[in-house]
């Protein structure tokens, strides 16, 4: 994990970070929950006041995963402002966003928590995740490799060691 001024190498993720997202919009469903539906917006994957934001990210953190080991369900800590990458490397896997329960709504029935429906996301080495909004504050993320096989549409993902490099910027 490192705070402030980052390793050149970085410094040199953050800035291939900025042009990717600059030459390039996506289309993203207008609501999470349809993500097989055709109702797409033509978006920039980060909001423009992050982008040119300085530094871009001054905290970072490692995390290397064996076979069978993932990360539970979480929001980022609000000591780390708008605007997170996670860059995936060496192994494929999913990646799953379930929406954070609303304090004393309906959600917090077991039966509905258990009911609630988790959006997959694969990604395979060299990905990009890029949260901000909805995405970062709404949104639990979570991996979950258990020991054994994983799938994919139909796939079997072969599990090795996997690395990701979460980029964030300090409150
Ligand atoms: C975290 O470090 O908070 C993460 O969510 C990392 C996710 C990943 O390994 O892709």
């Amino acid at each position: 994990m490192r705070f402030g001024e980052l390793p050149s190498w970085a410094m040199a993720l953050s800035d291939s970070i900025h042009d990717a997202v600059l030459s390039c919009s996506i289309h993203v469903p207008t609501d999470l929950e349809s993500c097989n539906g055709r109702r797409n917006e033509l978006v920039s994957p980060f909001p423009s006041d992050l982008l040119w934001r300085q530094p871009l990210f001054d905290q970072l953190i490692a995390n290397l995963y064996h076979p069978g080991e993932g990360i539970c369900a979480h929001v980022d800590l609000m000591r780390f402002e708008d605007g997170i990458a996670i860059v995936s490397l060496e192994s494929s896997c999913v990646m799953h966003f379930s929406q954070v329960e609303a304090e004393g709504g309906e959600s917090s029935s077991s039966s509905s928590s258990a009911n609630r429906k988790k959006i997959p996301v694969y990604l395979n080495p060299g990905s990009l995740i890029l949260m901000s909004g909805e995405a970062r504050y709404e949104w639990k993320h979570e991996i979950n490799r258990n020991p054994g096989v994983q799938m994919w549409e139909g796939h079997e993902l072969q599990q090795a060691t996997r690395t990701s490099i979460t980029l964030r910027k300090l409150r």
